[in-house]
């Protein structure tokens, strides 16, 4: 066994988690999902529905990693119809609107019925494309936070400006569901 295969195999596996993306189409759910596996940004086509990755997020502070499940679910309405068992799960969510568009925030009110099985806690809004110029006020923002009951990040996945504070998100809300035997089930 070579020393990183070595070094993979005796760090603690922490269960498989699903992690969902919601929102309007062209926000760009399915560039933070590459970016989330890659670390890099991947120009990517629309999503025809859904798109599943799996992947291996390791802790390296604590030695322990944990394999996330990203379901990708496409923002055109068209294929709304099948997203609500989609979500069904989850223990992350990720909702995301774009900062230039309008209209991607009125969008989100369709997706919270369909995520409202999930915490509020285990959410997370994330407004994208700040790159492009912010076309909303903070109090629209914050007014969003209030209405959905979570936290929200102003992000640009192109240049990664603020990228890291979706992943503090997500390894923050594993490591706390970690001690929870229920999470490590998942369901797609
Ligand atoms: N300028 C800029 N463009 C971005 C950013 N993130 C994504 N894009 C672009 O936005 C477009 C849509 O990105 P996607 O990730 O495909 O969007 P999506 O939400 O998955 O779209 P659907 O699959 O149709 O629901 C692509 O052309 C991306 O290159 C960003 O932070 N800044
Ligand atoms: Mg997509």
């Amino acid at each position: 066994m070579y020393e990183d295969e070595y070094v993979t195999a005796a760090r603690k596996s922490h269960g498989v988690y699903k992690i969902v993306l919601a929102g309007a189409g062209g926000v760009g759910k399915t560039c933070i999902a590459s970016r989330l596996i890659t670390k890099s940004f991947i120009d990517t086509e629309m999503t025809r529905g859904l798109d599943i990755e799996s992947w291996e997020l390791v802790d390296e502070e604590n030695d322990i990693s944990f394999k996330l499940v990203s379901v990708d679910l496409g923002g055109q309405s068209q294929f709304r119809f099948f997203q609500d068992a989609l979500v069904r799960g989850a223990s992350i969510a990720l909702v995301v609107f774009d900062v230039s568009r309008y209209e991607s925030l009125l969008d989100l009110d369709e997706w919270k019925e369909i995520m409202m099985d999930i915490p509020p806690d285990h959410m997370l809004l994330i407004g994208n494309k700040k790159d492009m110029g912010i076309c909303m006020s903070l109090e629209e923002i914050e007014r969003l936070k209030e209405e959905w009951g979570t936290d929200c990040v102003i992000i640009s996945t192109k240049t990664g400006e603020g990228f890291e504070l979706v992943e503090e998100f997500i390894l923050g809300l594993l490591k706390r569901s970690s001690g929870n035997p229920d999470k490590e089930e998942i369901m797609i």
